[in-house]
């Protein structure tokens, strides 16, 4: 076995190292490397024993991980490989070219696919696993802007069609068309995973391989050796989401998961690191967070040349280049790749004396070698104890020539001239017509051509075709007792939050027969903020390890109880990772065939309004579960000033299409809502997820009024109508949350100073009321000859007389939202503005949402509508002690 020293002999001056050297040399010989990395491991520790500094470096040269001398030899036929790329990379240049032709501007990525084309398609050949009925199979996250080259490979294996292709980003035409990126809400049985959000995909990913060990150490699933498998770009790791999480993954032993860092050196605008090394970067990065780390830089044709570099100076050199020049070396000749990297040192010249400028410029990276990119997975996927990262060096563009290979501009590169169609055909051995390639038609062989055979054979052999989304779970039986019946009784007067109450409900959850151990409840470090520490007992947090430890509150009943079965994913401080673990469970029905009901609650600021991506990702992925925003509202949550107050969820949930956004009042409406949601997305299978917020404000839950279910789950329903219906003064106010009991306040005074008689409603969701008025307009707008439909809130509203006043504890703009259907003009009072870390009364004086401002609101209507006089409200505002010069919440 050839030993290649890794300390360059021009820095030695002693003899004695190199009698050292030379011993290592023999151990490596005749011991082996394990017992070679043994003994360096003891010297180590030695010489921190003596006092001896040891330099620490994250990184290994700029070289393979795996020496050729250890590569596992490919298992495949390289030339019908070799082919077989050829046609997916032809189709998915077609498929961009041809879009861009019939449509102008359309768009797509063509250079992101030609550098990871060699990565993909070694996976696809060898290693990504379907799912089948007796394995759960791989889970593959494709790096999104390379969709193309996915697309064509499934155009020859039969599974698109050229139609399909042609209409590329064009979904909307007759016989439907492919979307731009990874889309499971788009192409609901192709794709699994949205990946084009850059970052999402490997947190997402990291997260769902701890999932999957979740699910097997509570016996929910056999143990298996699937694995997750993450394409990402190198200018993704940028995005803090992509390394964010990436010691969790290290510290939970993933070894089933794999990470392929696709290092074309480039990003969008131009390079990286033009001035640094990606690969060199993200080396140290991963393991220093303790990650099995794999470089792919050079491909074959560098071997010879490393086998002669026995002082291990071409690798020095290689290490001092940097990104930028690296690039530059693919635009530029051969000639100058000699005279830059070899130039320098007559003994590197003579190193590639014997390659011509033509073979120098020609030599091929790793990431485009599919020896070297076979030997590597197949080393991710035998490495066992941690995660694996495979840094691969590829050519962004590649193939497409002068047109965009390494070009800085690549990126958006999408029309291509026919030279470039021409050359980029003979390259790749391409047997296609003249006209052909002048039409850029696509091409698909006959499936009796050895290509198609081969590809076909080899999918067979790894259980069917990826990327595909099957939903295998069956739905939960209908079930006609409701869970929660004890909530609906009301508490009898005993105060408590509506966090309190549906902690209850999850306990009653997780104790049923049925449905106990599909639940799983996610927390990033603030279980004790909502009372749930009891649930740690009950359930336990999920631990791989166990508890290795005697937790210091052993001797309480709610200890901190950790177990490898425990139930509870306390993810830490990471609304990002607990997100993804959100997504992982609440996609885990069409994933792994199991219904899993994801409970994820966290402080209601840190929700929208951080991971709002990662929710939208999750609303593509088809998820679903509930989201539980704690602490809510932004007068509600007393003492915690303007970053915790939240008054934006609400209105930051309007865009996410699936989600259903409440913000209830009551224990009962909470139970309404959460029994219907387990019905719709468990029992009837609809893709939905919930997003409930709830608070910590304790008072008595009043029951359920019989007949409001309807309306809770719609959207709004009558609480409580006048006592004083006879009343001249009318009034109807609508409250939410938080806010409703100020509503209710102000009902009563209004009737007893100002002789008003007021409707109490509770708007349990603006977003429902929304969503409901939206679709009857459109369905009016386009059914002009048949009788108009009308919006829930004008058909509820439709005899409901008096001024109309909305209180909520989010923005103003959500009652103005539905007041186009409400009979008369809405006045909203909300608490748009900073928060201030004051008391709930003081709060609410602020923001001017109690009962007093609340009152004066509906006075200040009925003055508009000429019903009173305006003395009267001048007196109201001196009786209530409302501050005319206070600040305004929202500018102050
Ligand atoms: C969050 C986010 N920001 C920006 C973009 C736009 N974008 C798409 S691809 C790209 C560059 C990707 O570079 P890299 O990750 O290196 O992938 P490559 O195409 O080079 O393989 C950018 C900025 C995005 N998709 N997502
Ligand atoms: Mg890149």
């Amino acid at each position: 076995m050839a030993v290649q020293p890794v300390i360059p002999r021009e820095v030695d001056e002693l003899e004695e190292i190199w009698e050292w050297i030379e011993s290592f040399d023999a151990v490596v010989e005749h011991g082996g490397r394990d017992l070679a990395s043994k003994i360096l491991q003891e010297i180590r520790n030695r010489a921190l024993a003596c006092g001896v500094p040891v330099p620490f470096t994250a990184n290994t040269p700029y070289v393979n991980t795996i020496h050729v001398s250890q590569q596992a030899p490919f298992a495949g036929d390289q030339e019908i490989e070799r082919k077989i790329k050829s046609l997916v990379r032809w189709n998915a240049l077609a498929m961009v070219v041809r879009a861009n032709r019939v449509e102008h501007n359309i768009g797509g990525h063509i250079s992101t696919f030609g550098s990871v084309a060699t990565l993909f398609e070694v996976g696809f050949n060898h290693f990504f696993r379907a799912r089948s009925k007796d394995f759960e199979g791989d889970t593959v996250y494709l790096q999104g802007h390379a969709a193309p080259g996915v697309y064509a490979r499934a155009f020859l294996e039969g599974r698109l069609s050229a139609q399909q292709l042609e209409n590329f980003r064009r979904e909307l035409k007759p016989g439907g068309g492919l979307s731009s990126y990874p889309h499971p809400w788009l192409m609901p049985e192709f794709w699994e995973f949205p990946t084009v959000s850059m970052g999402l995909s490997p947190i997402m990913a990291i997260y769902q391989a701890r999932f999957n060990r979740y699910l097997e150490d509570r016996g929910l699933k056999p143990k298996t050796d699937a694995k997750v498998w993450a394409f990402l770009g190198d200018g993704e790791t940028d995005e803090p989401e992509t390394l964010g999480a990436i010691t969790l993954a290290s510290r939970e032993h993933l070894d089933n998961l794999i990470f392929v860092v696709n290092c074309n050196l480039q990003r969008l605008d131009g390079p990286v690191r033009g001035n640094g090394h990606i690969i060199q970067e993200l080396e140290a990065a991963f393991r220093g967070a303790g990650w099995n780390c794999i470089k792919v830089i050079w491909g074959s044709d560098w071997d010879p040349l490393f086998e002669q570099d026995v002082d291990g100076l071409l690798a020095k050199r290689l290490g001092e280049t940097v990104d930028g020049e690296y690039q530059k070396f693919i635009v530029e000749s051969g000639a100058y790749v000699r005279q830059h990297v070899f130039g320098g040192d007559p003994r590197l010249m003579k190193m590639a004396e014997h390659l011509s400028d033509e073979e120098l410029h020609k030599m091929r990276h790793g990431g485009h070698d599919p020896k070297k990119v076979y030997a590597a997975y197949k080393a991710a996927v035998e490495h066992t104890g941690s995660p694996t990262v495979i840094l691969a060096r590829t050519i962004k563009g590649y193939g497409l020539g002068e047109a965009g290979e390494g070009r800085n501009v690549t990126h958006q590169q999408k029309k291509v001239d026919e030279d470039t169609l021409r050359h980029f055909g003979e390259r790749f051995g391409l047997k296609i017509r003249e006209d052909q390639i002048e039409q850029v038609s696509f091409y698909r062989p006959s499936d009796s051509s050895p290509e198609i055979k081969y590809m076909q054979e080899c999918r067979k052999k790894l259980g069917g075709y990826v990327p595909q989304r099957r939903v295998r779970s069956k739905p939960l039986p209908a079930h006609e007792e409701n869970l929660f019946t004890e909530f609906l009784t009301g508490s009898e007067g005993r105060e408590v939050s509506t966090t309190m109450a549906f902690v209850g409900m999850l306990r009653k959850m997780l104790r049923d027969p049925e449905i106990g151990k599909l639940i799983v409840p996610i927390v990033p470090d603030e279980a004790r903020t909502f009372g749930m520490e009891s649930l740690f007992r009950l359930v336990g947090i999920y631990s791989s390890q166990g508890q290795l430890y005697e937790p210091v509150d052993m001797n309480t009943l709610l200890y901190y109880k950790e177990a490898k079965d425990g139930q509870i994913l306390e993810e830490g401080i990471t609304e990002a990772g607990s997100l993804s673990s959100f997504i992982a469970a609440g996609s885990a029905y069409a994933t792994h065939g199991i219904n899993m009901i994801p409970f994820f609650i966290f402080y209601s600021m840190f929700g929208l309004q951080r991971v709002a991506d990662l929710i939208w990702a999750a609303a593509d992925t088809r998820c679903r579960g509930f989201l539980l925003g704690g602490t809510a509202g932004r007068t509600t949550l007393a003492g915690e000033g303007l970053q915790h107050q939240d008054g934006n969820s609400h209105v930051l949930a309007l865009p996410i299409p699936t989600l259903h956004a409440y913000d209830p009042a009551f224990a009962y409406e909470i139970a309404t809502i959460i029994e219907d949601g387990i019905d719709r997305m468990y029992r009837k299978g609809e893709s939905i997820f919930y997003y409930i917020t709830v608070m910590n404000e304790p008072y008595a839950m009043p029951a359920m009024p019989a007949g409001s279910r309807e309306g809770i789950l719609k959207g709004m329903y009558k609480l409580r109508a006048a006592n004083n219906g006879k009343s001249k003064q009318r009034a109807q106010l609508f409250g939410s949350g938080a806010i409703l009991r100020e509503v209710l306040k102000a009902q009563e005074l209004l009737e007893e100073k100002y002789g008003v008689a007021a409707d109490v409603w509770s708007v349990t969701s603006y977003k429902a009321l929304y969503s409901d008025g939206i679709e009857t307009d459109r369905w009016n707008l386009l059914h002009p000859g048949e009788k108009p439909r009308v919006p829930y809130v004008s058909e509820t509203l439709a005899d409901a007389p008096g001024v109309l006043v909305a209180a909520s504890d989010y923005l103003k703009a959500l009652p103005n939202l539905v007041s186009k259907w409400m009979p008369r003009r809405v006045a909203s009072l909300g608490t748009d503005g900073f928060g201030r870390s004051e008391s709930r009364d003081s709060l609410r004086n602020f923001f001017e949402v109690d009962a007093r401002f609340i009152a004066l609101a509906t006075l200040r209507e009925l003055l508009s509508e000429g019903k009173i006089q305006a003395s009267v409200v001048q007196q109201a505002i001196k009786d209530l002690a409302i501050d005319v010069k206070k600040p305004d919440p929202l500018t102050s």
